[in-house]
């Protein structure tokens, strides 16, 4: 059974870009419900274990740097099939390869720096959701 919530960044790009109303516009929109809300940064080790499963990428360094630039909006979403649903919204991770109206589409200016995150299954929802909100955060 597939679970009900998500983890979301605003990332840097789109932050810096003033994109983060529209943004969280079109999650609304979207049907998610905005269940924990915080704006802050990322030091950069901080970017490094949240993205570690990358560690061996060849974009990892300069991902951790742009990550760690500027401030980023973090968001805990609910919806029905959370997950799935909101990588549909969202897009491909590279904006050249994401359908028209998805967020990436509209927002988004490269591969790297693509304006959101978005969890790609429950149980990192619920890990990534652990890094930014307690668990009393998120009822
Ligand atoms: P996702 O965000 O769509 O789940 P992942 O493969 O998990 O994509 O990659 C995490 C993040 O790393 C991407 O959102 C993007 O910011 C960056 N990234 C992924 N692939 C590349 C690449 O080929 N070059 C530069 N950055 C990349
Ligand atoms: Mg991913």
């Amino acid at each position: 059974m597939s679970g009900n919530t998500t983890f979301t960044m605003i990332k840097p790009d789109a932050f810096e870009a003033g994109f983060t109303g529209a943004i969280l516009q079109k999650f609304i929109e979207n049907g998610f419900k905005i269940k924990a809300l915080k704006l802050t940064q990322l030091r950069k080790e901080d970017a490094e274990a949240f993205y570690a499963v990358h560690s061996e990428r060849p974009f990892f360094n300069s991902l951790v740097a742009f990550m760690s630039s500027g401030p980023i909006v973090a968001a805990v979403l609910e919806k029905e099939n959370a997950v799935d649903n909101f990588r549909k919204l969202i897009g491909s991770t590279n904006p050249a390869d994401a359908a028209e109206g998805t967020v990436r589409k509209l927002f988004a200016a490269s591969i790297e720096r693509n304006a959101v995150h978005g969890s790609d299954s429950d149980e990192n929802a619920v890990i990534e959701s652990g890094f930014f909100f307690t668990h009393f955060d998120r009822h």
